[in-house]
């Protein structure tokens, strides 16, 4: 028997699966694992970055873009302490994550050795799958049944613990192979019921307004082209979360933009309100889309559900067919069995038309501090169509969720919705990037943010990547002062800090910087950020949030 070393057969199975990058950060226990990259021909690029929970990011950001699954690596204890967070935003969000984090020896456990920590029981609950390995032999299943459970039926994040002495057993290389379709999501489609198919076309057939509220499932599914078919057909507006724009090109008549408690706006929900059938697709109708789940009222519509997860129709509203499967397929069939009719768009144009006025006379202020809806608009008219954006928590993400029209379908625009952490934005884009280096990625996040990501200024000068960061510079954590302000009575506490040059900061590390506080400068700082072929990052002066105009109708937790 052939064999090879278990630390080269996980190279050879993340390469069998077709993994072309990996994000990560070395230690001690993770010595067989490097060497055996370092070792092989195995053609796959390793960025090395400044902190675990950068690396999950990056391979998050990366799976967003690439339709692929991203692969993030990092040692033992803090190494698995530190890539967690990443993971469980992966993995709440639907994106195919694979964290591998090496471990203390079989041979060493519970004998109070240096980072030993449960991994097992504590990936648990984060992931869609995880497992400790506790034997070389079992390296390539474990290998095969991960990358399954990530990019089939809901995709999701899973986590493999590789102790040190694993990395150095024996693996079979007769065991060594994989189905290189599992490396990209949706790697098994499932199609829905045609008995709901029908249930749900006659629903859709009696509709007045029919409305979508489309979620990330749709850019996850690649269901864009199906959805435009539909919607068509029934003349019905498209609305999205924050992660499902990118649905519908924003620019079309039929697209509403974001709708919910961060990045909605008065006009988006008036539109909703108006639907006597709402679609959800790909979409948990959670607290934020549904302003804590009276947008839509209950009761009020009737609800079609189309989710590839099961417990997902019906969990939060009552609903009249429930279609479970991937989105393209459902879409698809449901597009067979309707035929077109014409509707009345009117009240979609209208509220549009009433939300960017307010917008733009905002926008067109030249007041300082710059309002954040002037950063929006000099990002719109100085980014192509294809360029990517990836937004931040606080101001980045209501703002440019509401009113970055993203001109095209697909992923253009992303943000961390599932737990919101700050901080996600800088390495995010950096993934994003080597998903798509042809376009320009830039990742737009406030100070607060960039206090908890800064490190990876460093990855992004060593690596060259013409990525370009835009903080918005307000000296506060701004949302939280906000939401103060509206319900707590002004009663301010402890949520402002200092002043930071983040240009300096930045160009310390060896970036391009500008620190801009005149919203004249803006467009043409911008420019020469952007038309940059190095790393660039431009600090705006922005009004603080408790002192602007919010897009969201409401502040709700
Ligand atoms: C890791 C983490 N801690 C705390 C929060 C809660 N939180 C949400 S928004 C926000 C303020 C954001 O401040 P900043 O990044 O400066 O942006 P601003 O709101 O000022 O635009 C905070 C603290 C969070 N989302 N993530």
């Amino acid at each position: 028997m052939t064999t090879l070393t278990g630390a080269e057969a996980v190279v050879e199975m993340l390469k069998a699966h077709g993994v072309e990058t990996i994000f990560g950060l070395c230690g001690d226990t993770s010595l067989p694992l490097y060497d055996a990259l370092a070792r092989l021909p195995h053609g796959m690029k390793h960025v090395l970055t400044r902190d675990e929970r950068h690396a999950a990011y990056m391979a998050d950001g990366y799976a967003r873009v690439s339709g692929k699954v991203g692969v993030c690596e990092g040692p033992s204890g803090g190494g698995a302490t530190y890539i967690l967070p990443g993971l469980v935003e992966a993995n709440e969000s639907s994106i195919p994550v694979l964290a591998i984090n090496t471990d203390i020896s079989v041979s060493s456990r519970n004998k109070f050795t240096l980072t030993e920590l449960d991994q097992k029981s504590l990936m648990r609950p984060l992931t869609k799958w995880n497992a400790v390995l506790d034997r070389s032999a079992d390296i390539p299943r474990t290998f095969r049944r991960a990358f399954e459970e990530m990019t089939t039926g809901r995709p999701g994040a899973a986590h493999i613990a590789l102790p040190f002495d694993v990395q150095n057993d024996p693996v079979d290389r007769s065991d060594v192979w994989a189905d290189p379709t599992l490396g990209s999501y949706p790697s098994r489609r499932t199609a829905c019921d045609p008995l709901f198919v029908e249930l749900a076309a006659k629903l859709l057939r009696s509709a007045k307004n029919p409305i979508f509220i489309c979620g990330g499932g749709v850019v996850l599914s690649g269901a864009e082209a199906e959805l435009a078919e539909l919607a068509e057909k029934l003349s019905a507006p498209v609305a999205t979360t924050i992660s499902g724009k990118g649905s519908i090109d924003e620019r079309c008549a039929l697209s509403v933009g974001v709708v919910g408690s961060n990045g909605g706006t008065a006009e988006t929900r008036a539109v909703v309100d108006a639907a006597d059938l709402v679609i959800f697709v790909g979409c948990r109708a959670g607290s934020v889309t549904t302003e804590r789940w009276r947008h839509p009222a209950p009761g009020k519509a009737k609800i079609i559900h189309i989710d590839v997860d099961p417990a997902v129709p019906g969990a939060n509203y009552k609903v009249d067919v429930p279609l479970v499967g991937d989105a393209k397929l459902c879409l698809a069939a449901l597009s067979e069995a309707v035929t077109g009719v014409a509707k009345d768009l009117s009240l979609v144009e209208e509220q549009k038309q009433k939300k960017f006025r307010a917008f733009e006379a905002l926008a067109a202020s030249n007041d300082s501090p710059i309002k954040p809806e002037r950063v929006v608009a000099e990002l719109q008219k100085s980014l192509d169509k294809d360029s990517i954006v990836v937004a931040d928590p606080g101001t980045p993400c209501p703002y440019l969720s509401a009113y970055y029209v993203v001109r095209g379908a697909g992923r253009r625009y992303f943000s961390n919705r599932a737990h919101g952490a700050l901080g996600y934005a800088l390495a995010a884009s950096i993934g994003a990037h080597f998903a798509r280096p042809q376009v320009k990625t830039v990742a737009v996040m406030g100070d607060g943010s960039f206090g908890m990501c800064v490190g990876e200024l460093e990855t992004a000068v060593r690596l060259k990547l013409p990525i370009t960061f835009v903080v918005i510079s307000n000296a506060v954590y701004g949302w939280i002062k906000a939401g103060q302000k509206t319900g707590y009575g002004q009663r301010y506490f402890s949520v402002d800090f200092g002043v930071t040059d983040h240009a300096k900061v930045a160009e310390a590390f060896g970036v391009r910087s500008w620190r801009v506080s005149d919203p004249s400068k803006l467009q043409s700082v911008l420019k020469e950020a952007l038309n940059s072929k190095e790393p660039t990052l431009v600090d705006v002066v922005c009004q603080p949030l408790h002192e602007a105009k919010a897009p969201v109708s409401e502040w709700v937790a």
